[in-house]
């Protein structure tokens, strides 16, 4: 009797253990991005570039410290305000996330860096460019795309050179990110021995550019440059199209969308717009890049802006930190996230410098034709 009840103990404290191991441990990934207002249609490319890691994480089944991970997503909506994405911030620091993919916009990502950082939370932007991101000495902080000096000067460079650029104008929206990329192209192009003939500037929310643009009109430019997104470059190509003004516009990745083209409500002339992704592959990399862009469109029907494969590739990079620190602590799996180095994405390898950057970073230039973004060259 006392030898049968042994077996039975024995099997049930086995049967526990079992389920010990196995139990699901939570682990919160926060996501933040502008998924309302007037650039919503990026803010929600980004959130479902996370959506799809988290489910392909969970499907694929991630073990941390012998318990079964389920990842989960927190998203948030900062509609690309600064004081909402520091609110936003705050939101996913009560919620005890793990680490957080964003923000989307350099404006909301540098005022939340200080709130993850002050947390310990590590942060990933796969989208902000503005150099001071990673500038600030915050351990947290990290980006997976090239930043604007390396986008802007590339871009003033190549408007010289290969554009031929020899009266440039340059116009900006005054966020840390058009008014930043504006100013490293103006260096580009003075780099190269161009000339910028006027510089104006607009607003993020701004319809009605005729005022700037009938200013930059008397001073002749064969190139404009606008320092901004797609949902302001498209009313602005139609304006200039309106005025008569036949310069080559060039921009950042802000503008170098898939739906710029429906902005521009087809005032885009084949081969006049020249713009750049923060990051890009070529070679055999690309077959990654291109069978993730084939899985998003059959999972939810819709094409990849610009950043959902980073956003992807950043939410998997903090997985892999976690599975190899054994631990999703933020304290503790941070410093193997600081060493990542090699991790093989969807957008090429990524590997952290000291200050967070990615190391090696790529830019990928595009015009477009018959309304579709058309590659023109990787470049690093
Ligand atoms: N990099 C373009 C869009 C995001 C930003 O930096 O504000």
């Amino acid at each position: 009797m006392q030898v049968k009840l042994n077996v039975v103990v024995g099997a049930v404290a086995a049967l526990l253990s079992g389920a010990a191991m196995s139990q699901d441990m939570v682990v919160k990934i926060g996501h933040v991005g502008p998924t309302s207002g007037q650039i919503a249609h990026l803010g929600k490319d980004n959130e479902l570039g996370a959506r799809l890691a988290i489910e392909d994480l969970n499907a694929k089944g991630v073990t941390i410290g012998g318990k079964k991970v389920k990842f989960e997503l927190l998203a948030e909506d900062d509609a690309g305000d600064p004081k909402q994405g520091t609110a936003a911030a705050q939101k996913l620091v009560d919620a005890k996330v793990n680490g957080v993919v964003g923000h989307l916009n350099s404006g909301t990502s540098i005022p939340a860096s200080k709130v993850y950082s002050d947390a310990g939370i590590p942060q990933i932007s796969p989208s902000a460019t503005n150099p001071k991101f990673t500038r600030n000495g915050y351990k947290t902080t990290f980006r997976v795309v090239a930043d604007d000096v390396h986008l802007g000067g590339t871009l003033g460079k190549y408007s010289v050179t290969q554009l031929k650029g020899k009266s440039i104008a340059v116009i900006d929206d005054r966020t840390a990110y058009g008014q930043g990329v504006a100013d490293e192209f103006e260096k580009g192009v003075k780099g190269a021995g161009g000339k910028v003939v006027g510089r104006e500037f607009t607003n993020d929310k701004a319809t009605d550019f005729t005022a700037i643009l009938t200013s930059l009109k008397g001073k002749k430019p064969d190139v404009v440059f606008f320092g901004g997104m797609d949902a302001v470059a498209g009313p602005m190509l139609r304006q200039m199209k309106q005025l008569g003004i036949e310069a080559k516009f060039m921009g950042g990745d802000g503008i170098c969308t898939g739906e710029l083209p429906k902005l521009a409500a087809g005032t885009m002339g084949d081969g006049q717009v020249v713009c750049a992704e923060a990051g890009g592959v070529e070679g055999e990399a690309k077959k990654s890049m291109d069978d993730f862009k084939a899985k998003f469109k059959a999972k939810f029907n819709v094409d990849v802006q610009i950043y959902a494969p980073y956003v992807y590739d950043a939410v998997n990079v903090l997985a892999a930190a976690m599975v190899k620190a054994n631990s999703a602590e933020p304290a503790k799996y941070l410093p193997v996230l600081a060493k990542t180095a090699g991790y093989k994405g969807v957008t090429g390898t990524i590997a952290f410098d000291e200050k967070g950057d990615i190391k090696n970073g790529s830019l990928t230039l595009y015009t477009y034709k018959g309304g579709a973004r058309e590659q023109i060259a990787v470049v690093r």
